[in-house]
């Protein structure tokens, strides 16, 4: 006779849930907690996040759809545009467009602003729709970069660049998507950092990293050593001073990748000003401030030419800024070598 035996308990990872918070639940939840909070900016990062799916969809079947490679146009920056470049800026601006919440979009492949006809929308966008464009063709990570400002023009009317042109310390949210071996979705609202993971067979971001913090201190530094010889004197010192304690380094040329690696295990991302790019490279509205936004909340330090990014005054919508961003102990070590003064290379006496 079958004499019924103890069921085998099943693996745990086969039943243990990966997904729990959906993006959609936890904007809801944080929306409950302002009770005067309309909603409109709720919608606005739902909108941001169907354009990341939409995007990851695109960079995932890039190859098969025979969308990489070069679009034959520079962009504003006079950068040369990808394929990818072009598909990600139309599919996050008819997002935006669609959502009604946004009345413009400032984005690094377009030279003026857009207006998405939304005139009654109470925000506006900035965004690099698709950052690490030379890595596209290569199969390695590339991300979206987005800020978000309530516009300061008078709702109905048309935005102008003073809704842009507000200052990094008056953004209302902030974040980037990364595509990676899993897509992410990471972002503030001023209220600290959440991250969240893709699962794609659902079509879902799920909350993954709630309470994103930095580490205080590490030993990864990444930057483009290429550049060495350009670098000013402050940075070398610095460099040098990383080499001696045998950091690590570490530069994927994608700056959410390596934005991201850094958030999460220490360390620090440096684009300084260097000979062909005497401002630093990296764009000041939708680059430097969303990143520098988002590191401050995460307890991390973001410096430019002598001072926090956040404090740079913003003049145009395309401008430059050289950046310093990561952990807090790392950006102050690299201060400590930016504020030594120089000294005069007097002639030495025999
Ligand atoms: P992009 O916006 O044209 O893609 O340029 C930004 C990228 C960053 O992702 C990356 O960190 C940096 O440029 C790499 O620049 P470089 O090749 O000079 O090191
Ligand atoms: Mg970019």
């Amino acid at each position: 006779m079958h004499t019924p035996s103890t069921p085998t308990p099943l693996p745990e990872h086969t039943i243990a849930s990966p997904v729990g918070t959906t993006l959609e639940r936890y904007i809801m939840q944080k929306q409950i907690e302002f009770p005067y909070a309309t909603g409109e900016l709720s919608q606005l990062l739902r909108d941001i996040a169907l354009a990341g799916k939409i995007i990851n969809r695109e960079v995932n079947r890039a190859g098969l759809a025979g969308i990489t490679g070069a679009y034959g146009q520079q962009n504003v920056q006079g950068e040369d545009q990808q394929q990818l470049d072009v598909v990600a800026n139309i599919r996050f601006i008819r997002a935006l467009r669609n959502g009604g919440q946004a009345c413009a979009v400032l984005s690094e492949e377009e030279d003026d602003i857009i207006h998405t006809g939304n005139d009654h929308g109470k925000y506006v966008v900035a965004i690099d729709p698709l950052d690490g464009s030379s890595n596209i063709n290569v199969n390695v990570s590339i991300g979206t970069i987005f800020s978000i400002y309530r516009r300061v023009t008078t709702v109905g009317s048309k935005a102008t660049r003073e809704d842009f042109l507000q200052g990094g310390r008056q953004q209302v949210a902030a974040g980037y998507i990364l595509y990676g071996s899993s897509t992410m979705l990471v972002y503030t609202t001023g209220h600290g950092v959440a991250g969240f993971t893709y699962e794609p067979s659902l079509g879902e971001f799920f909350l993954s990293h709630p309470d994103i913090t930095i580490p205080q201190d590490g030993s990864t530094f990444s930057c483009n050593e290429g550049y060495w010889f350009e670098y000013p004197e402050c940075v070398r010192t610095y460099l040098m001073d990383c080499k001696r304690q045998r950091f690590a380094g570490r530069y994927v040329g994608s700056l959410v990748a390596d934005y991201h690696r850094n958030l999460f295990t220490g360390g620090i991302y440096l684009y300084p000003p260097t000979g062909k790019n005497p401002e630093g490279k990296l764009r000041l509205l939708y680059e430097c401030y969303p990143l520098a936004f988002l590191i401050e909340q995460a307890g991390g330090k973001a410096l430019a030419d002598g001072g926090p990014v956040l404090d740079v005054v913003p003049t145009d919508f395309h401008q430059r800024a050289p950046i310093f961003i990561g952990s807090p102990a790392m950006v102050t070590a690299y201060q400590a070598c930016a504020d030594e003064p120089v000294l005069p290379t007097t002639a030495t006496t025999a």
